[in-house]
């Protein structure tokens, strides 16, 4: 089997790559500068004609979009467990997924890209601030369901995996200091960041983001 993952350093893809090494899956990575505005290249457009990252490519078949390649990472590799093998359990992260690909993930984009929501030239802080309030509710319910438990449904599964990389997002310049704090949140990402076979990778997306251009937008200009 032939895996290949379209990643841009500290975006949501980490995720993915998170869960291809969790399991120990074999993969080439390919870097796509989505600060520089590779993704909207001609080169990358043929892989991705929506201009995003994550790509997962096996055996030759390309699958967009987080909420379909984590749980497919995990079921090429069902003895690492990152889903559960129970019908119910896997609705749970389902649902956990879900939530995040549909209030979390959409929300940062607004932080990252307001131009994308308003014409108005200058209401970029309004977007961002209404976006960052939704943010800090969306936190605010995460932190509650951590009140008795470290990962999201009792066990870390691929949708602490994507939780954690949208929480590392907090520190960004254009958020940083206007979320309240959420140390079950903080603690979780922690626990997914330092895991003996995760802390490298982690630490190599760092670098591999900080080679590329200086631009602050994790996803992309
Ligand atoms: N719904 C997509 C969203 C993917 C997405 O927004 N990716 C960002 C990186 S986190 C991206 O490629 N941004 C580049 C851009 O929007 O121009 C998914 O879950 O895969």
């Amino acid at each position: 089997m032939t895996i290949t993952l379209y990643h841009a350093p500290m975006s949501c893809s980490l995720a993915a790559r998170l869960a291809l090494v969790e399991g120990d899956l074999d993969h080439e990575l390919v870097v796509v500068d989505t600060s520089s505005g590779e993704h909207r290249g001609e080169v990358y457009r043929r892989i991705n004609p929506l201009q995003r990252v994550p790509v997962l490519a096996v055996n030759g078949n390309r699958i967009r979009e987080n909420s379909a390649i984590l749980p497919l990472i995990a079921d090429l590799v069902p003895e690492a467990e990152l889903l559960p093998p129970d019908f119910l359990g896997r609705a749970q992260v389902a649902s956990w997924i879900g939530y995040i690909a549909t209030e979390l993930h959409p929300s940062w984009s607004a932080v990252f890209h307001p131009g994308r929501v308003t014409e108005d030239a200058d209401g970029a802080d309004a977007v961002r601030g209404a976006a960052i309030g939704r943010l800090s509710n969306a936190f605010d319910f995460l932190e509650h369901q951590l009140v008795d438990r470290q990962w999201l449904t009792g066990e870390m599964r691929i949708c602490d995996l994507y939780l954690a990389v949208l929480s590392a997002w907090r520190m960004v310049p254009h958020v940083a200091g206007r979320l309240p704090e959420f140390p079950r949140l903080s603690a979780l990402q922690q626990a997914v960041f330092t895991r003996p076979k995760l802390a490298p990778v982690v630490a190599d997306d760092m670098k591999l983001r900080a080679a590329l251009s200086s631009q602050a937008v994790i996803g992309g200009r």
